[in-house]
């Protein structure tokens, strides 16, 4: 597809849901068309499922995992794959690797269930590029509590910034091992697909996270620039008289 799709992953606290506005920020400067999306959610079925899944009434494993991917076929087919159709830059708070993460390393379900599922939903929308920004269970928590992490999103794609604890705590509340699973989870992602995962550390400020992902996003976006870089370039010095550059071969 002409488009590129950034997904960002990462625990509580991470700094997610900051970086993907400020990232969304830079396109609307630069007058790059962009779709920023949030996972659960971005549609109407999918905000209701997000509010289901985000509340503390009961749900098993299995269904949990069922209605993440539900939200997902939605998310996919109404906003993620027109915009990339249409050359958007697709920007992802979260996407599959949550998935992974979350009901796979943290919950414990089984992994290639998880995978195909995880295909079925996406279909042939993959993130060129996926962000993880990685803390600590407990810095995250720590930041979580006193900051605003996350942000709500009407059917027609409008934000608005969220407190802490105004959405419910299904996963906030789960103990520090789920958490260091799920992260555990995370970094092998980043580490088995160095192609297209890079892991930022989190504990930076704002700012230099930023500069980080806009690098990362800025290679992607115009590779000519990077090709050009990587080029060798001609001497300042002088050429000897008679030697060609670059030598011919
Ligand atoms: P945030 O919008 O705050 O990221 O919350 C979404 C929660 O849903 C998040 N909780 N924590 N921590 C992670 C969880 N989640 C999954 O468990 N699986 C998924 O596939 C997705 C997209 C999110």
């Amino acid at each position: 597809m002409p488009g590129l799709f950034i997904a960002f992953e990462g625990g509580e606290g991470a700094g997610k849901t900051t970086q993907s506005l400020l990232l969304a920020e830079r396109l609307a400067e630069l007058q790059t068309p962009h779709l920023l999306v949030r996972e659960p959610g971005g549609t109407e079925l999918g905000e209701y499922l997000r509010e289901y899944l985000k509340s503390e009434r009961p749900l098993s494993p299995e269904a949990e995992l069922l209605l993440f991917e539900a939200a997902r076929v939605e998310l996919v087919s109404c906003q993620i794959v027109p915009a990339l159709e249409a050359g958007q830059v697709v920007i992802a708070d979260r996407f599959f690797g949550s998935t992974i993460a979350y009901q796979g390393y943290g919950r414990g379900l089984d992994l290639q269930i998880i995978d195909s599922l995880n295909r079925f939903a996406a279909g042939s929308a993959t993130p060129d590029l996926t962000i993880l920004l990685d803390l600590s269970p407990e810095a995250g928590i720590r930041r979580a509590m006193a900051f605003q992490t996350s942000f709500s999103q009407d059917a027609s794609g409008g934000l608005a910034p969220l407190e802490r604890n105004e959405e419910g705590t299904r996963f906030e509340d789960l103990d520090l091992d789920f958490h260091n699973r799920a992260r555990a989870g995370f970094k092998e992602l980043a580490e088995a697909q160095q192609e297209t995962w890079v892991m930022i550390d989190a504990l930076g400020s704002i700012e230099s996270v930023q500069d980080e992902i806009w690098s990362r996003t800025r290679e992607r976006l115009y590779p000519e620039e990077k090709a050009a870089r990587a080029r060798p370039r001609a001497p300042t010095n002088p050429v000897p008289q008679g030697e060609l550059w670059p030598q011919a071969t």
